[in-house]
């Protein structure tokens, strides 16, 4: 089809898309990979979920969340370290492109689940961030760990990185709200409403003890 002069060029000619799918294939590839590595996860804590479920007659998981970082966040974070959006670049210097969110029962259960985890032995721990036992100055509650998995594709094996966060169902809503009111936010929040967020953070955390404290003396009177 001929263009006229001066008409802008269609994403969607055949060309054209033809030229970024090519562009993009390395990336989609990056990307199908890190999803399989994320489902290696998750079906990990579920396995463990019925386990546990089976050995205490409980779930210590009330969910397993799975995400990708999308295309925009991955090119705003390489921005920001100074870096250019290119496949090998990614995969080197970023860690948190999958991303497991594992919501506990209880805090007993964060480490519980965690050490059974690491103790696998295809799961490398790359790094351990306990934001439990010593939470950010806003509030912010959870165990991250960055851990490498292998991958079993038809001819290949592949180790990926994910980025696990663990976390209680108290801690859960607050870093949710927290993350939709503020969190990297270009927004100039006053000290008072530092404040409140923080003393909610405290509430949520004092809840979480008192009921991993009755959870303990009703496990010990069995
Ligand atoms: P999103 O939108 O949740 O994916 P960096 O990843 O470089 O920003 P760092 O130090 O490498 O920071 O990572 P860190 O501290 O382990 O935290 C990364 C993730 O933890 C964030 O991912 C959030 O999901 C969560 N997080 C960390 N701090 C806070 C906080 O103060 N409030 C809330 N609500 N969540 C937090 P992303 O990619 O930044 O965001």
């Amino acid at each position: 089809m001929e263009r006229k002069e001066n008409e802008p060029l269609s994403f969607f000619e055949t060309e054209t898309l033809d030229a970024v799918l090519q562009k993009s294939r390395g990336f989609i590839k990056l990307m199908t990979y890190y999803r399989c590595a994320m489902m290696e996860i998750e079906t990990k804590f579920k396995v463990l979920n019925e386990h546990y479920s089976l050995e205490h007659d409980r779930n210590p998981i009330q969910t397993v969340k799975t995400r990708l970082k999308s295309p925009i966040s991955i090119r705003e974070k390489l921005q920001r370290l100074g870096l250019e959006m290119q496949v090998a670049t990614i995969e080197k210097n970023l860690h948190d492109i999958a991303g497991v969110r594992v919501i506990c029962s209880f805090v007993e259960d964060v480490y519980a689940l965690s050490n059974a985890l690491l103790a696998q032995d295809d799961v490398t721990l790359i790094e351990k961030k306990d934001y439990i036992r010593s939470p950010k100055k806003n509030g912010y509650r959870s165990l991250h760990l960055i851990v490498s998995i292998p991958i079993f594709l038809a001819n290949e094996k592949r180790e990926m990185q994910v980025e696990i966060q663990l976390r209680t169902i108290a801690m859960d809503i607050w870093a949710s709200l927290e993350h939709q009111m503020s969190y990297k936010k270009e927004i100039d929040i006053t000290e008072g409403l530092s404040a409140e967020l923080l003393e909610c953070a405290e509430l949520a955390y004092a809840l979480d003890e008192r009921m991993n404290a009755i959870h303990r003396k009703i496990t010990q009177n069995k």
